[in-house]
């Protein structure tokens, strides 16, 4: 019995991916199981911080159609993290359908407030067509390039007709919220335009039921809970992994395992779950031989792109108390714009708007904003007092008092964080569902017949449909901890008795 259960699995990423594997191999009896963490901290995107006394979320921030089904859903309520609102069955069976719940409070770029029902028509036929993006799943040929495509060529189509009774200035504010929404999508997906997300693929990303909740103590909570039913020291922190050495052939089962220092280690199995946006940059390095050449394609071709988060808090609101999302309009952008034309003086532009923190009690007047792609990644490089002027000019801008002044702020950086090098995935332009399952194909490639499972996938990046989320990434751990648990019951009927136990 302890043949089996003493093989030595080595996890590369504390993420909820790595962690879920780990939990899963352990409780069911994997007893040699080691995870090799870069950074000094388990949690990877999953990552609580404060400003001030407040408790922020710099990565996820939302358990994404929180139901039955939901297995981070699941361990929040087991764990007892979750709001009792977030319980309710009313709650579980909420779905979207294209129609939000949130009270919206939207300011113009002179100053104006304006209601929702002034913007009707943009947010009517942007619905609309962000619910037609999907439909061009797995149809052959695309006819258009792109979502960014579609949605700018229906529009301009679309509005002749629709809006013939519009006045012409009117008309111009309607195009200028659309280019806000496509700024909004551009932060959803991830991607710096939605020129560069894929038509063809858009329907691919599935949802449950349920009303996004949060975690009023730290999504965080959840790893340690998670973490605190692991055996101790199973994590090795500060251990970034250089290589992988694996093997094309039958004949050498074993995988190598070598750490930034030079530290060697021998594997029966490798489960790697770093970021898509790592594995971009540092894949020739990482895998020995290089990835078998579809694998490689498909992290080159998969997007992984930028969005951060900009927390800005107030002394007094400038918002409604019952607002839940503040949307910018600029009105010099009636051209359908997602992008800055010049990153460096406008790139605060990209920012579609804020979500108001609730509630009020908890959170005080806290906003946090919202900003995708290369301007995003500009802003990065920004000292701090620099995105604080530039968040201040715009409110003043937007709200027309110029005497309001933030009095802190904190922002993410996901782009200069090494060990993600982005915020999440997307089907970009190009992209199929076939991209999504070479990168979960375990090395060596299934080409070869006695496979020993050298190295398997895991991460967010490697899910079908939940790809870029939390449960996502969960989901793809425990896939590839039941993977070598199969191989391991299936090859020993003796062992398959041992787990019925
Ligand atoms: C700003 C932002 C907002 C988000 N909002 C939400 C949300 O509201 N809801 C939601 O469901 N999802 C959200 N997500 C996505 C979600 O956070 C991720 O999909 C998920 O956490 C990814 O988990 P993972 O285990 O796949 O990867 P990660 O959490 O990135 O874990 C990978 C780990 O590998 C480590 N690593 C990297 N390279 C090496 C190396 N060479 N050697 C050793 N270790 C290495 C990293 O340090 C990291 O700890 C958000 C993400 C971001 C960035
Ligand atoms: C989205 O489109 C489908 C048909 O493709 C339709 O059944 C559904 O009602 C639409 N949803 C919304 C919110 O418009
Ligand atoms: C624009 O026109 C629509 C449709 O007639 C109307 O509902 C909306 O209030 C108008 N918006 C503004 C700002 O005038
Ligand atoms: C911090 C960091 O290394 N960022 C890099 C992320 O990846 C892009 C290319 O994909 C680089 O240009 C960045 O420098
Ligand atoms: C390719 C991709 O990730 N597309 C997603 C972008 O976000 C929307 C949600 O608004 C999803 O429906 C798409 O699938």
């Amino acid at each position: 019995m302890a043949g089996n259960k003493n093989v030595n699995i080595v996890i590369v990423g504390s993420g909820i991916a790595g962690i879920a594997a780990a939990h899963r191999l352990t409780t069911s009896g994997f007893n040699n199981v080691h995870i090799l963490e870069a950074t000094e901290r388990s949690g990877g995107r999953v990552k609580t911080g404060r400003l001030g006394d407040k408790i922020i979320e710099i990565g996820a921030n939302w358990i994404h159609g929180p139901s039955e089904e939901n297995p981070v859903f699941f361990l929040a309520r087991h764990y007892g993290l979750l709001d009792p609102e977030a319980l309710t069955p009313e709650n579980q069976a909420y779905d979207l359908g294209g129609e939000t719940p949130w009270v919206t409070n939207i300011f113009s770029s002179s100053g104006r407030k304006l209601s929702e029902k002034d913007i009707y028509p943009a947010l009517e036929m942007f619905t609309m067509l962000l619910n037609e993006s999907s439909e061009f799943q797995n149809q052959l040929g695309e006819p258009y390039t792109s979502v960014g495509d579609f949605i700018r060529s229906e529009v301009r189509q679309r509005c002749v007709e629709k809006w013939k009774d519009i006045d012409s200035a009117n008309r111009s504010l309607q195009l200028c919220v659309i280019s806000g929404m496509l700024k909004r999508e551009c932060c959803v997906n991830g991607s710096h335009s939605l020129d560069e997300v894929g038509l063809g693929a858009f329907g691919q990303y599935k949802t449950f039921p349920g009303l996004d909740c949060t975690f009023p103590g730290g999504y965080e909570g959840l790893i340690a809970n998670l973490m605190s039913e692991l055996p101790d020291d199973i994590v090795r922190y500060n251990r970034p992994v250089r290589s992988v050495f694996w093997s094309n052939t039958e004949k050498q089962s074993s995988v190598i395992v070598e750490c930034e220092d030079g530290e060697r280690m021998n594997a029966d199995h490798v489960i790697v779950t770093v970021p898509l946006g790592y594995l971009k940059r540092h894949h020739t390095r990482l895998f020995r031989p290089p990835l078998p050449l579809h694998k490689l394609h498909s992290i080159q071709r998969l997007g992984f792109g930028t969005n951060n988060k900009i927390f800005v808090e107030f002394d007094e609101p400038w918002w409604d108390a019952d607002c839940d999302v503040i949307q910018l309009v600029w009105e010099d952008e009636d051209a359908l714009v997602d992008q800055v034309s010049d990153v460096k003086s406008s790139w605060i532009k990209k920012l579609f708007g804020f979500t108001v923190l609730k509630p009020t009690e908890r959170y005080g007047n806290l906003l946090c904003g919202w900003i995708a792609g290369h301007e995003s990644e500009y802003m990065e490089t920004l000292p701090e007092e620099e995105v604080t002027h530039a968040v201040t000019q715009l409110v003043r801008r937007f709200t027309g008092n110029p005497s309001i002044t933030p009095r802190r702020i904190l922002r993410s950086q996901w782009f200069q964080d090494p060990w993600t090098n982005g915020s999440y995935s997307y089907l970009a332009t190009g992209c199929s569902q076939q991209d999504l399952e070479n990168m979960i194909e375990p090395l060596p490639p299934s080409a070869s017949k006695a496979r020993p499972l050298q190295v398997l996938f895991a991460g967010e990046a490697t899910h079908l449909y939940y790809f870029s989320t939390v449960h996502g990434a969960l989901l793809t751990g425990w896939r590839e901890a039941d993977r070598l648990i199969t191989h391991y019951t299936s090859t020993n009927p003796s062992k398959r008795r041992m787990s019925k136990l």
